[in-house]
């Protein structure tokens, strides 16, 4: 994800980042290409496997917390997700909630949320629910609810934030925070595994779904953009980069290679990559400096015994209560 300040244009047009991401020396794709509708499934189908073991340490973080984090959230607040997926996480959180007045999730893939808004509707129909179709990275604006919240909490979990370089990270943070307005706060997961082997385990799993999720992006810019990659010429590789504390998803070429897309000819040498998404691991000090730059104060910090995974519960940083 690419990402500058708040006020101007945050992203350049789509086939821009895909072709210069391609023709730059060290070969890279906007890691939202991973979730089209396909990639959405394998991802969903990542988070059952016993060796991911973020989707399941979340889990356990919200049933054991969610009661105390309600009770500082306090009651009527209107909840937003950005890019809510599944929303398995978002329905335990807005039944922990002393009634929630509303729920905002957004999202780009527009059948997909509309679907989830319905079912929403279906269990909770006391909460007004208000999908909203976007491009969380960019600036959007939130629906007027029907009735007035007490307070906006902004819930965004899954290790997600870990998706975007630092420096977008922080101006994300501070978007939603300019987003939710000054009766904010923020509930927020994030993975801080620097075990190489669990690492590995869990992102380049034994079953092959992180591998098929990887390479379907190749067959996404074959569906939608008649590129010519042979999906079988690329290998899955997840490699740990310890200097950044980051997980990195490569696609390998297997051999010397030409492409087609759009035009342009991209030539691959055997052995060298395309970059497809950097999943940053911050330590617990990164993370708090990186909320603090953005406006959060951390409120409090909710961490599981056997992962290093935390909830973060921000506040604004001027809070005075
Ligand atoms: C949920 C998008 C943050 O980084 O762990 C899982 C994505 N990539 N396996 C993560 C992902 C490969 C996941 N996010």
């Amino acid at each position: 994800m690419s990402h500058g300040s708040a006020a101007r244009p945050l992203r350049k047009p789509f086939e821009d980042d895909v072709l210069e991401g391609l023709r730059a020396p060290r070969k890279h794709l906007p890691c939202r290409l991973l979730y089209d509708a396909c990639g959405a499934e394998l991802f969903e189908q990542i988070t059952t496997l016993d060796a991911y073991y973020p989707t399941r340490t979340e889990l356990s973080l919200l049933h054991q917390h969610l009661s105390q984090i309600a009770h500082q959230v306090g009651p009527e607040a209107r909840v937003i997700e950005p890019g809510s997926g599944a929303a398995v996480k978002t329905r335990l959180l807005l039944g922990a909630l002393d009634r929630p007045s509303s729920f905002v999730p957004i999202d780009v893939a527009h059948d997909q949320l509309q679907l989830a808004a319905a079912r929403l509707r279906a269990d909770f129909p006391q909460i007004e629910i208000q999908p909203v179709t976007a491009d969380y990275t960019r600036p959007f604006e939130l629906p007027v609810p029907r009735h007035e919240a007490r307070r906006t909490l902004v819930f965004f979990p899954g290790s997600t934030i870990g998706n975007f370089e630092p420096s977008e990270a922080r101006a994300f943070l501070e978007l939603l925070g300019e987003i939710a307005g000054p009766d904010r706060m923020l509930l927020l997961g994030a993975d801080a595994t620097r075990d190489p082997a669990l690492l590995i385990r869990a992102y380049d799993d034994e079953q092959g779904v992180t591998a098929a999720f990887n390479k379907n992006v190749l067959a996404h810019l074959n569906r939608t953009r008649g590129a010519t990659f042979d999906v079988d010429a690329f290998v899955h590789a997840a490699i740990w980069n310890p200097a950044a504390s980051r997980i990195e998803m490569h696609l390998v070429s297997k051999r010397r290679q030409i492409v087609r897309l759009q035009g342009a000819t991209i030539t691959f040498a055997p052995g060298e990559p395309i970059v497809t998404e950097h999943c940053y691991k911050h330590a617990p000090e990164t993370m708090r400096a990186l909320l603090g730059a953005a406006g959060w104060r951390t409120r409090q910090v909710f961490a599981s015994s056997h992962v290093p995974y935390r909830l973060w519960l921000g506040e604004p940083m001027s809070r005075s209560r």
